[in-house]
This record gives C-alpha cells, structure tokens and sequence, in this order.
C-alpha cells in the first residue's frame, strides 16, 4: 500500500516536471522574438543545438551615448544616454552557408523567390527589378553561390532575416544593441575603429594601412580596398570588440521600425523602438556606400527601408540577449 502510493507520487512528481519544463520552454522560445504573423506561420519548429549556428561575440551591458548632435543626419539627434542588457552578437553577417542551413531544414521560401525579383544594383551603377534574382542568384538567372558560401547573404527581407532569427533562437538586433556593438566602447566614436578616416588613417600608416572596411571607391580603381562588391565575411580587421564588416560591406537589419524623431522619445532603458512604424532600420552602408562620403558608415547613422524590400547590398546578423537587471 505504501509502496503503491510512494509510486503513484512518483508519477504525479514527473508529470508535473515535465510539464513545468514544456510550460517554460514554451513561454520561453515564445517570447524569444517578435514576429509578424507572415513570419510566425512561416518558421519551423524550435531549432535544435545542431541549428544554433555561427560564433558569437558577447557585449557586456552598459550605458553609452547614442546618436550624434552633429551628424548630418537629423534623425541621429539628439544623442541620448542608453542602457542595453548584455547580450552576444554574431560576429559576422549571416552568409550563404549559415542561411542555406536554415532553408534546407525548413524548405523556407524568401519574399524575394515568391515574388519573383530582386533589386540588382547593376554594372551602370543603377538600381534595377531584376527578374529570377534572389538569395541563391544574386544577380539574377545564370548567377550562383558558387564560390560564395562565406559571402553575407543579400535578396533578404527584413522578414526573412526574423525567420532565420527565430529558427536559430536569436533575434535581430534593436538599433540600441547594434549601436552599442558597433561603438566598441569607444566614447564619440564615428566608426567601429573610432574617429580616423578611412583614406586618412591609411596616408598616415595608421591603423595598420590596411583599409578597414569594404567601401565604395570611385575612380580608376573601384577595388581598390580589394573589392568592388560584396567581400567574404572576416575579410577586412575586426573591430576592437572582435565584429567584422559592421561598417560596409552589407547594410544590416535591425528589429526596429523607423521613426525619425524617436530619440526624442525613447525611453533609456532598452529601448525596442517604436511599435507602429511600417519601415524597419538597417544600420552599417555597404559596398556602395562611397569612401568620400563615409557619412554612411558613421556608427550612429539610421537607414531605413520597407521590411519587404530585398536587394543586393542588404543583409543582417543576429543576436541572442541575456537576462539582466537593471542597476
Ligand atoms: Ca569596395
Ligand atoms: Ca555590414
């Protein structure tokens, strides 16, 4: 009798640790990331260990000055004191081998494939609709990945970016968190190396007189930073923080919508952005952004676009936030 109501609690304690756990996990893969309803119907299952790709780079928490007073950019005003968790960060943007992993586990189609074209900035140096342009064509039908697995992938909506976020149980990073990363800790920062120039900081040897990021050049040469579009990922310095290509290269999407005027309202600790705005920020310029006008590379400068948008200059990274309290 006592055996059989030892057994019987027994049972009853392992029914309710199994459903505490699948409750938590639940909640808890649940609240990882917020997603459109698109996005959500679209993601597979919770990913397993084997799914959780790439290395990360883990940013402590602090506080820091956001934006700048004298960007040209208006909406980079004013800067502001913010506070953001630790959390990691990849260390890379997202490449063609990271996101064929999570297409081949999932048979996810991308918004550019179900609408049938991408924007291709073309050899005229003009903005096209290119037709059969993708993610696995970069520059339409005849083109591949070929030769491109460690390339960042581009033809990605910002909901394609959330998907591949979620189905790695990571999240895009807020405007704050990229912010931060790409500050390197360094106070009045413009760049990820600090305040040196691009051009200037190799007329001078400085900075080891190598080019530091993956811009555009004009001129006789267009490569003349050893490359006239995309670069592999980890192709130029890594940042103080240990980040590669967070200026240049590919244009980044942040989880936050776009509001010119947020920095006026945001709140210091956090900050998600605001909830309403239909257009999503992507940080960082790319290979097309010019080295004479370097503006775009500058670490608080806020680009925005359609979250369906997909073109050939814009991709992402990923991070994963750790739970912390406020001091
Ligand atoms: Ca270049
Ligand atoms: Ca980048």
């Amino acid at each position: 009798m006592r055996k059989s109501r030892i057994f019987s609690a027994g049972v009853l304690l392992v029914l309710a640790t199994v459903s505490a756990v699948w409750a938590w996990d639940t909640w808890h893969k649940e609240d990882d990331v917020a997603v459109p309803s698109a996005a959500r119907d679209a993601v597979p299952p919770p990913a397993t260990d084997a799914q959780r790709i790439g290395r990360m780079v883990y940013i402590e928490g602090g506080t820091f000055r956001m934006g700048n007073d004298f960007s040209a950019d208006a909406d980079a005003r004013p800067a502001h004191d913010v506070f953001v968790d630790p959390f990691y960060i990849d260390e890379h943007e997202v490449t063609n081998r990271q996101f064929a992993r999570f297409v081949d586990g999932t048979n996810y189609c991308t918004t550019a494939e179900q609408r049938g074209w991408s924007l291709v900035f073309d050899r005229q140096q003009q903005w096209v609709k290119r037709p059969g342009a993708d993610w696995r064509h970069p520059w339409g039908p005849g083109t591949s990945l070929d030769g491109r697995d460690d390339y960042p992938v581009v033809h990605v909506s910002w909901h394609d970016a959330v998907a591949y976020a979620r189905w790695s149980h990571k999240q895009l990073p807020t405007e704050a968190q990229w912010e931060y990363a790409a500050r390197s800790g360094l106070r009045d920062a413009d760049y990820p190396w600090g305040r040196d120039e691009l051009t200037a900081s190799l007329a001078a040897g400085g900075t080891g007189g190598r080019y530091q990021a993956n811009y555009y050049q004009h001129g006789k040469d267009p490569a003349a930073d050893g490359f006239d579009r995309l670069a592999p990922v980890k192709s130029y310095p890594a940042s103080p923080t240990g980040l590669y290509d967070v200026s240049g290269n590919a244009c980044e999407w942040c989880a936050d919508g776009y509001d010119a005027d947020y920095y006026r309202s945001s709140p210091m600790q956090n900050p998600p952005g605001p909830s309403q705005q239909q257009a999503r920020v992507h940080r960082g310029g790319s290979y097309l952004s010019p080295q004479h006008r370097s503006f775009d590379h500058h670490v608080y400068v806020r680009a925005h676009r359609s979250p369906e948008e997909t073109t050939s200059h814009v991709s992402f990274r990923c991070v994963r936030p750790m739970k912390a309290k406020f001091p």
